[in-house]
């Protein structure tokens, strides 16, 4: 017995050169591709300067999104501030772009008493209740259901928003994504399940984490909508989060997108590729760098030039650096915080402790 063909194209619209091709429905105003270009550029910047950082003993982990920029900053531009969004953690451009400074995020990279989070979480794990941001949690994949159920609480309640959940393809292996993708088919919640698929699980290749075509069929056997668009095209990432939006809200229920895309960098910190991926591969990637391809659009469109570059490298340069110095002048959280905000109401035995601690407050 034949397996059924069951293949879907990538949706791309803006070409290595930087020119765009017919068909995008959605195509962003000059202005918010400049802010996504910047946004891209910071995170690059950023995330840069936090691997030295971590090579310098000064934070204890670190991890990037080299090379796929554009999943994370033109999906958050597609969306409205009160859509909720779940991180899985290669995602610090939706933070940024809805306006999370750097230097919140270098506190929590430093896990000290400015990090909102006071410290209780890895490097990394951010997130911004202001900003609808939900904090990335490190068990892979424990984030598809509560965007599922987020969403369908919206609709509950007749809230015009959606909710949108970001995973890589290794956590489509994990059985939360089937469960959350059944139960927003059948609810018709109003989620976007954004698969960033960018080749790898740490060092397992996606050859050895599917055998369908990707992603997107498994969509389709909940009786969701997918798409596959280029993760390294802002036009079309944006275009299929904005489209997804709609969809949603006209309550006809949840949207798949496969964003095709590619780690460019090591898993993280504790992580060596060289052992498991050729650096040719990573070579031959270079050329689609979604930096690249949308800098040379506005090129074209005379909305970015080197000068404006250089600027901008500086600018983000120097805030970085001053937001590095107060982060490591800055203390360590209190130790009471070990306690407080953990429980919604402190166990009798823990303030108990609590009195023991020597506290500021
Ligand atoms: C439940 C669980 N299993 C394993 C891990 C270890 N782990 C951390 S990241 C990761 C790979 C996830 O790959 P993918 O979802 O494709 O995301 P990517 O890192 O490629 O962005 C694994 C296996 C974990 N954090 N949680
Ligand atoms: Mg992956």
């Amino acid at each position: 017995m034949e397996i059924p063909a069951l293949t879907f194209p990538i949706v791309s619209y803006l070409d290595e050169t930087g020119k765009l091709t017919q068909g995008c429905r959605h195509v962003p105003d000059d202005a918010l591709l400049v802010k996504g270009y910047k946004i891209m550029l910071q995170t690059r910047l950023v995330e840069e300067r936090m691997i030295t950082l971590q090579r310098q003993g000064l934070i204890s982990f670190a991890l990037t999104s080299f090379g796929e920029e554009a999943c994370a900053v033109a999906s958050a531009a597609a969306l409205e501030l009160g859509d909720w969004m779940y991180p899985q953690y290669r995602e610090l451009g939706i933070l940024f772009f809805r306006g999370f400074t750097i230097q919140e995020y270098v506190h929590q990279m430093f896990g000290n008493a400015e990090d909102l989070n006071l410290g209780r979480q890895l490097p990394v794990h951010v997130g911004s209740r202001k900003l609808n941001v939900v904090t990335v949690s490190s068990p892979i994949a424990t984030k598809i259901p509560h965007a599922a159920g987020c969403a369908y609480a919206m609709k509950l309640q007749g809230e015009q928003n959606v909710a949108i959940s970001y995973f890589g393809e290794g956590a489509t292996s994990e059985g939360d994504f089937h469960a959350a993708l059944n139960f927003a088919a059948v609810r018709k919640a109003p989620v976007i399940f954004f698969c960033r698929n960018n080749g790898y699980a740490i060092s397992t290749p996606c050859s050895r984490q599917y055998s369908s075509d990707g992603i997107a069929p498994k969509g389709v056997g909940y009786g969701i909508p997918a798409v596959r668009v280029d993760g390294n095209d802002f036009f079309a990432v944006y275009d299929g989060v904005a489209e997804a939006r709609h969809y949603c809200l006209e309550g006809k229920g949840p949207v798949l997108i496969e964003a095709m895309t590619y780690r460019m960098g090591a898993h993280s910190t504790s992580d060596d590729p060289s052992v498991y991926r050729k650096d040719s591969e990573v070579e031959g990637r270079k050329n689609k760098c979604p930096l690249i391809r949308l800098r040379k659009y506005l090129e074209n469109k005379s909305q970015w030039d080197a000068k404006q570059e250089e600027d901008w490298t500086s600018e983000v340069t120097e805030e970085l650096t001053q937001a590095i110095h107060k982060a490591q002048e800055t203390p360590p959280p209190p130790i009471c915080s070990l306690i407080e905000h953990v429980y919604f109401a402190v166990p009798q035995t823990l303030k108990e402790e609590m009195g023991d601690l020597p506290c500021p407050r």
